[in-house]
């Protein structure tokens, strides 16, 4: 009897101590968690590096679209591993990164985090951090999550990959839900991620395609006359993502979807594409989007993340270390 029930016991323990010692190390340590510096060296880090942001964004709102764009940026090219970082010769070398801004405030953040715990904190899980902190602000508290970190900083930073990698504006769905599946983000994280949109800028050069040679007839009439007078050609301005509500984290971007209201070819195509047109629908519904966002970051935040000993800390986030 007493056999009996032992056995299966003996046969799990075998079980788990074979898979213990059959699993590299790496692959058991390279899990993100949430409150990684709280018990890695740095409990004041999250704190710090949050109020940092908040501050960039009171002094200058453009920050927050700028660190969100950033995030996305560094994700999409070869993981979250804060290469988008790196001065030139690097990913800012290639096209999509030259309005890239919101550097600065990853300084500021870092600077403030060495000086209580030097050589602790990614660049990386900044630019994770400062993403979250955005979406927070810009929702009025209506959209934040728990950011999971641990994420160390990589050693590589490439235009060509950046190039390669990074969907341009006017690329079809079909181009862009492929870019995102190379991540292993599905179709459905891509249009929740899309909702990004929903604050910040474009500038001219972004939707000039749908204005000339011909004017796109699926863009609303109205719009369309204001962004010509906007962008006559070589124009280097500027104008907002989310038509209605331009710097509030919400869903209208979703619903101006619906109307002609978007601005890059690539926002417009999503609600014209049957394989991406219900996910707009579903998420013109504030708090579906927001669950969807929420767990699109994470994912997002997930992509090829280097942890453990890979990778380094950088001491400045715009060069490797040396
Ligand atoms: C789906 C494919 C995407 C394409 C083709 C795309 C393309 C673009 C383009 C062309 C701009 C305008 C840049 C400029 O002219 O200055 C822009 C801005 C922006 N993008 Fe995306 N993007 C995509 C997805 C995303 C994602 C997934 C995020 C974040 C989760 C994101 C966040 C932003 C933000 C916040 C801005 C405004 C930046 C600012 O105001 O400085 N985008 N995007
Ligand atoms: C910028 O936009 C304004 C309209 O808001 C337009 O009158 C002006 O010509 C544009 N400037 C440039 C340099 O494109
Ligand atoms: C376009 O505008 C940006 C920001 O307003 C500025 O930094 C850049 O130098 C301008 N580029 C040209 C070609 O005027
Ligand atoms: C923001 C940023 O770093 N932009 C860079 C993009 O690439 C060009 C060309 O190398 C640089 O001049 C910009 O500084």
């Amino acid at each position: 009897m007493g056999k009996l029930l032992v056995r299966p016991y003996v046969i799990l323990l075998l079980v788990v101590a074979s898979l213990v010692v059959l699993t590299p190390p790496g692959l058991i340590e390279a899990q993100l968690v949430n409150g990684f510096y709280a018990s890695h060296g740095c409990p004041k880090a999250e704190s710090i590096i949050k109020s940092a942001v908040i501050t960039a964004i009171q002094q200058n709102s453009a920050n927050a679209p700028g660190l969100l764009r950033i995030f996305f940026h560094d994700c999409i090219v070869n993981g979250c591993d804060a290469s988008v970082l790196i001065d030139s010769p690097s990913e800012k070398d290639a096209i999509p990164n030259q309005t890239l801004h919101g550097f600065a405030v990853i300084d500021t953040a870092k600077a403030q985090v060495e000086e209580v715990c030097p050589g602790i904190v990614s660049c990386a899980d900044i630019v994770a951090l400062a993403a979250e902190t955005s979406v927070a602000i810009t929702s009025g508290g209506r959209v934040s999550w728990e950011v999971p970190t641990g994420r160390r900083d990589g050693l590589v930073s490439s235009a060509a990959a950046a190039l390669a990698a990074i969907p341009r504006p006017t690329d079809t769905v079909a181009t862009i839900t492929s870019k995102f599946a190379a991540r292993g983000l599905s179709v459905e994280q891509m249009v929740a991620l899309s909702g990004a949109h929903t604050i910040g800028l474009a500038h001219c050069s972004a939707f000039s395609n749908r204005l000339s040679p011909t004017l796109d007839s699926t863009l609303a009439s109205p719009l369309a006359q204001s962004l010509l007078t906007l962008c006559p050609s070589g124009s280097n301005n500027t104008t907002n993502l989310d038509v209605t509500t331009p710097t509030k984290f919400d869903a209208a971007y979703f619903r101006n979807l619906q109307v002609g209201l978007g601005l890059l070819t690539s926002d417009a195509e999503l609600q014209s594409d049957g394989s991406t047109s219900g996910f707009v629908s579903a998420n013109t519904n504030f708090n579906t989007f927001a669950t969807n966002f929420i767990s699109s970051m994470i994912a997002m935040g997930n992509v090829e993340v280097l942890t453990g000993t890979a990778g380094q800390i950088r001491a400045n986030c715009h060069q490797f270390n040396s």
